[in-house]
């Protein structure tokens, strides 16, 4: 039978298992991310791992979310991270490369092979056919030393392309159709694979806008076939002898199929607080915008500076806006001032800000009280992008650079046509400026490297194994859709404390219930309740390390989303998911639960009495008896060692 694309790459990683959807797989990974704000956490793994040396083709650490460096903080975990990759064989990628996935389609990613990142938009380079993977930091460090990912083999959705965008209609309103039409949960246990003739209209900055966005379905990865474009895009890059053809058989079997017509899509947005809550552009024309924000991981290559520069030329922004571009990468800002991009958004009055995540994930640049912020980014959370009132709505480069001038939420074709712009159109040079010399090579003699910790790099904290029974309160209630950005903000006040889980804990659930911290310490730790899509979003695993460090024991929810399931077993929590949805009800937050650790079965149904109600809910875990044998343990960390010794 013929294969799809995903199954020929994960076909010659699988090392474990067999690629039945639902069931674990151990795939081999050749390459590895990592970005700063998990990247610390990863590495303090890594080193209580205890491997001298990565064993990973090519393993990346980028500095690039937390940038603003208010105090010595921000420099110091900068200086660990390069320490760590001298001594260990990382490639290390300091703070002004660029965004981690910008960075790594442009000089890294490779058709064919395999990719974990401790950052949920890993799949970015799904766009250049690899299977790119998002995970917690723990599981990144693993396949640093050399194991396999563990993972249940997703299920494989054909989306289906035909026919071509329209002007002013780019691939930010592709994803943002897939979001409307499969919803933030919709992607949980699947690989979005791209396919048909579609697929050669768009280039390969436009596929990474895709696949990159395909996170917030909740998609284990999704991915692009390797062809023509892929390879002018690598014979830009000078990689051309990287390309090799990957695409489906003809008798590929999917799972399921969703048909997109590319010709019939028109400008979309995302609107507050959730990236599936998508309606055309032309129903929410005229909302005045105070904000617009141009850039982040899924929006920032050339072209959509030269999309955004294409309308901005000659005009000045709305005085009612202010607006800021954080441009994807060095290639990209130096190529945008080869080809005058830049020049033209410094004339119309857009802020050049740095080439970082920055105000995707709250570094600065929020918006005003009450606030709309048109933004290219990928996630419009409560909270994310600076505080609670601030109204994010996702949106393409071209409706973000039309609203602008606007000065609110305009359709770029309306506005084209009235301003007399024509189509833009984006040709990729055939030669692109190609600049290593700011990656910074491991040394060839790592004996001779100290690492340096500064001072809020704090030791991991010891995680115990599970005793006898698991009883406490339940110290919150919170309903479907809760992302990590509620239960673990960041921000340019939190950020700053990602290697210090003591006083990140701090922070835990504060955009929801600002007494968690301490109501969790004083009830000695307990339970946690919650409805569907548990824990969308980041890879952060710190939304599980500081809710354990807190004394968090278990999480009973109707569904989780998969990076975060796989980190609370990393951390030593019990997942559970309700047998019966309607028993969600009957739980308040107070209540006291018990359950017995000799109940536990990664098949069976697992009791767990309400004490207060005298109810008895009917649960289970969503985990493979491996990852029980984990919580058990009291984490992967302490599983990995017993299994050393
Ligand atoms: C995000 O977009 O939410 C982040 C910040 O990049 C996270 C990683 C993190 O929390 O450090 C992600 O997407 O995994
Ligand atoms: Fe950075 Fe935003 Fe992309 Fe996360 S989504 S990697 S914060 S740019």
């Amino acid at each position: 039978m013929g294969k799809t694309v995903a199954e020929k790459i994960l076909a010659g990683h699988l090392v474990a298992g067999e690629m039945t959807p639902g069931s674990p797989v151990g795939i081999r990974m050749d390459q590895t991310l990592t970005q700063d704000a998990t990247g610390t956490m990863a590495y303090l793994q890594f080193e209580a791992i205890g491997v001298e040396r990565v064993q990973a083709e090519l393993s990346v650490s980028y500095v690039d979310h937390n940038m603003i460096q208010d105090d010595y903080r921000n420099p110091d975990d900068h200086r660990y991270l390069q320490d760590v990759a001298a001594k260990y064989g990382i490639v290390f990628s300091p703070a002004g490369n660029g965004i981690c996935h910008q960075v790594h389609l442009e000089r890294f990613a490779r058709p064919g092979k395999t990719l974990i990142g401790s950052d949920s938009h890993t799949p970015t380079a799904g766009g250049l056919a690899m299977i790119a993977i998002g995970a917690g930091g723990l599981d990144v460090a693993l396949a640093m030393a050399g194991e396999p990912f563990v993972t249940p083999m997703p299920r494989i959705t054909l989306v289906r392309l035909t026919g071509s965008l329209q002007p002013f209609v780019s691939a930010k309103d592709v994803i943002l159709e897939v979001l409307r039409r499969i919803t933030v949960k919709g992607g949980v246990g699947r690989i979005l694979e791209y396919g048909g003739p579609g697929v050669k209209s768009l280039s390969v900055p436009d596929r990474a806008t895709i696949t990159n966005m395909g996170a917030e379905t909740g998609a284990t990865t999704s991915v692009f076939p390797s062809d023509e474009v892929t390879r002018r895009w690598l014979r830009a890059q000078e990689r051309e002898d990287q390309w090799v053809e990957i695409v489906a058989d003809d008798d590929a079997r999917y799972d399921d199929v969703i048909e997109i017509d590319l010709s019939s899509l028109e400008p979309l947005v995302a609107q507050p607080f959730q990236p599936d809550r998508v309606v055309p552009v032309r129903e929410l024309a005229g909302l005045p915008v105070d904000q617009v924000m141009f850039g982040s991981c899924t929006n920032s290559s050339l072209r959509d500076i030269s999309a955004v520069a294409h309308l901005l030329k000659g005009r000045v922004l709305s005085p009612t806006v202010d607006a800021g571009i954080s441009p994807g990468s060095r290639q990209v800002i130096l190529e945008a001032a080869e080809g005058g991009a830049l020049a033209t958004l410094v004339a119309s009055g857009v802020r050049i800000l740095e080439s970082s995540c920055g105000a995707c994930i709250g570094m600065g640049f929020a918006p005003p009280t009450e606030g709309v912020s048109l933004r290219t980014i990928n996630r419009n959370f409560l909270g994310r992008c600076g505080h609670k009132t601030g109204k994010v709505y996702l949106v393409s480069p071209e409706v973000a650079a039309a609203s602008a001038l606007a000065g609110h939420l305009v359709d770029p074709r309306d506005f084209a046509k009235e301003a007399g712009i024509a189509p833009f159109s984006f040709s990729l040079p055939e030669k692109l400026t190609i600049d290593d010399s700011r990656f910074i090579a491991p040394s060839d003699r790592p004996e001779t490297i100290t690492i340096r910790r500064g001072p809020n790099i704090a030791p991991l904290p010891p995680i115990e194994a599970m005793g006898e029974s698991l009883d406490g309160e339940v110290l919150l209630k919170v309903g479907d859709d809760i992302t990590t950005d509620h239960i673990m903000p960041a921000g340019a006040k939190i950020l700053p404390l990602r290697s210090n889980i003591p006083a990140i804990a701090r922070h835990v659930f504060e955009v929801v219930d600002a007494d968690f911290h301490d109501r969790a310490l004083a009830k000695g730790g307990g339970f946690l309740v919650g409805g569907a899509n548990y824990g969308q979003g980041s890879s952060r695993e710190h939304a599980a390390l500081a809710p354990r460090y807190l004394g968090v024991k278990a999480v009973l929810v109707k569904s989780f989303a998969r990076i975060h399931l796989a980190n609370l077993v990393n951390c030593g929590i019990l997942p559970l998911v309700f047998e019966d949805g309607t028993d969600y009800e009957a739980i308040e937050q107070g209540h006291r639960l018990k359950l017995k650790r000799q109940d536990l079965s990664p098949t069976g149904t697992i009791a767990v009495v309400n004490e207060t109600t005298g109810q008895t809910i009917r649960c289970r875990t969503p985990v493979s008896a491996d990852d029980l044998e984990v919580i058990l343990a009291g984490g992967k960390l302490n599983w990995v060692r017993a299994r050393k010794k």
